[in-house]
Order: C-alpha cells, then sequence, then structure tokens
C-alpha cells in the first residue's frame, strides 16, 4: 500500500470529545489557515480558546524535491519553543498528518513517527510539483485539539487542477459514494456519506481508526481545514456499520469546499474525494 493511500483518521473518537468540539464549533471555526499569509500574520491569541496559535509546526525543510516517498521531517513546538513530546491518542494516534497539493489534488492523510526528542517522520508522496499544504491535526497532552499548517514547495514543473465541480457522488475503486444533507454556512450542518459498491449498499465497513469513516473538510479559497466529527462509533451498539455514515460539521462561510472521506472495506482504505458548495443563504 502506498504512502498515498495509508490514509487515516483525525477527528475526534469519543462521543465526549465530540460534544465538546461541537459545543465551541462556531467560535472554532477554520483552523490552519496557512502561515505567512498577510491577512493571518497576527494570529490574535485571544481568538483562539485553545491556545493553538501558540504552538508551532516547523518543518525541518520547507523546499522539497519530487518523488514518490520523499521523507518529511517536523517538529511541533509548544510555547515556551519546546517540542512536544508528550500528546494525547485522539483516534488511535498521536497525530494526523493531511497533506494535500494547493489545487487540491494529491490528499494524503498519513501517521508520521516521532522520536523521543519529538521529531516527526513520514515519507510523502510528491511526485507531481507545486505547492502543498501539510496540516498537523494533534491534541498536547493536557490542552485541546490543535491544527497547523505549513507550506511544502516540491520543485519541478507545476501543473495546477481546476476545483472538480460540486457533485454528490463520487467514484473511488469501485465504489460510488454518494452525499446527502444540507451544508449551511455558520451553523451546524449534518453530512450523510452511503457507500455502495457495483450498485449494492456497502453494510460490513470496518472500523478505522476507531470510526467506520473519516471526513477532512477544506475550504476551497484559503484552505481552512475543517474539523468534521463522526456521529457514532463502531461498537457502540447503535451505529451501523454503513452504508451510511454520518458527520457534524460547522461550515464556517458559504462558498466551496473539498471533502475528503476515507472509508476502509475489505481491508483497504479508500478516499473518496467531493466538491460541495454552501449556499450564501440557507432556506428554512
Ligand atoms: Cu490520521
Amino acid at each position: 500500500m502506498s504512502a498515498a493511500t495509508k490514509i487515516a483518521a483525525f477527528a475526534a473518537a469519543l462521543a465526549v470529545v465530540f460534544a465538546a468540539a461541537f459545543g465551541i464549533g462556531a467560535a472554532f471555526g477554520p483552523v490552519g489557515a496557512p502561515a505567512g499569509h498577510a491577512e493571518h500574520a497576527e494570529p490574535a491569541e485571544s481568538d483562539a480558546p485553545s491556545g493553538q496559535n501558540r504552538y508551532t509546526l516547523q518543518l525541518e525543510q520547507s523546499l522539497a524535491a519530487a518523488g514518490p516517498a520523499v521523507p518529511l521531517r517536523f517538529l511541533i513546538r509548544d510555547p515556551s519553543g519546546a517540542p512536544v513530546t508528550d500528546y494525547t491518542v485522539s483516534h488511535d494516534k498521536e497525530l494526523h498528518l493531511i497533506v494535500v497539493r494547493r489545487d487540491f489534488t494529491g490528499y494524503q492523510h498519513v501517521h508520521p513517527v516521532r522520536d523521543s526528542s519529538g521529531t516527526w517522520s513520514v515519507p510523502l508522496n510528491l511526485s507531481n510539483a507545486g505547492v502543498y499544504q501539510v496540516f498537523a491535526d494533534f491534541v498536547p497532552a493536557g490542552g485541546q485539539p490543535v491544527t497547523l499548517s505549513a507550506d511544502l514547495h516540491v520543485a519541478g514543473r507545476y501543473d495546477p487542477q481546476p476545483l472538480p465541480p460540486a457533485s454528490t457522488t463520487a467514484t473511488v475503486d469501485g465504489y460510488t459514494v454518494t452525499l446527502s444533507g444540507e451544508p449551511t454556512a455558520g451553523a451546524a450542518s449534518e453530512l450523510v456519506l452511503s457507500v455502495t459498491q457495483d450498485g449494492a449498499p456497502v453494510s460490513d465497513l470496518q472500523p478505522y481508526l476507531g470510526a467506520y469513516g473519516h471526513l477532512v473538510a477544506l475550504r476551497a479559497e484559503d484552505l481552512a481545514y475543517l474539523h468534521v466529527h463522526p456521529m457514532g462509533e463502531p461498537g457502540d451498539g447503535i451505529t451501523p456499520a454503513g452504508p451510511e455514515i454520518r458527520f457534524h460539521t460547522a461550515f464556517p462561510s458559504a462558498g466551496s469546499y473539498r471533502l475528503y472521506l476515507d472509508f476502509k472495506h475489505q481491508d483497504k482504505v479508500h478516499t473518496a474525494e467531493f466538491t460541495v458548495t454552501v449556499p450564501r443563504e440557507h432556506q428554512h
């Protein structure tokens, strides 16, 4: 299995975590806006309820040569500047790394390994040149969830792709995934993703990092990273193993978003991708 398909979880697993994050969703909003963009150059710490702007993501190298397994190394520094070596496991992992090229292609959700000094490393599939955004999603021990991002520049000829048009169906590896729900700007939205294989509903999804599906949403305008939380978890007695997977998210604004659903079936992880348009006004 390639690094590109070693995709995994990022959202909060426990109902209590879900409840807490959901409750502050409106204030929490998108996170991980690119550092260095002028409009984000002066993050107001008081605006970050989790204090996440006081942590930093430091890539060892922000330039890389293209290749199918390019080693990436990085540190997470705490507000004092020290490398973070103590994390709270979320969805079976201390840290989830989401990597996507700025044109929303080349999506990867991987799990780096950490050494005792706090340096994380993971190979990335950077076969295609361009600027990638790297999101580190983690929970420092005793703290709130944090998502940080950094740019990774891959040298070579860049052939940017347009954002695919909005669609409620996606196909991947012989599966068709259908999206329903009413994405609403500035309010909680329930999204339902339904998985079929060769036209038949899939009702034997496998738990993957504590859930039947993991959904990452990125805002098309600025790659703001949205937290999306699965509803229910395997083994809770009420959450079915498909074909429907339900999520809660709060889209902060109208516009287009790119969604990436990871699900596991027959021992393989697949990623279905959607473009979603959140209408400017919601009709009640
Ligand atoms: Cu993950």
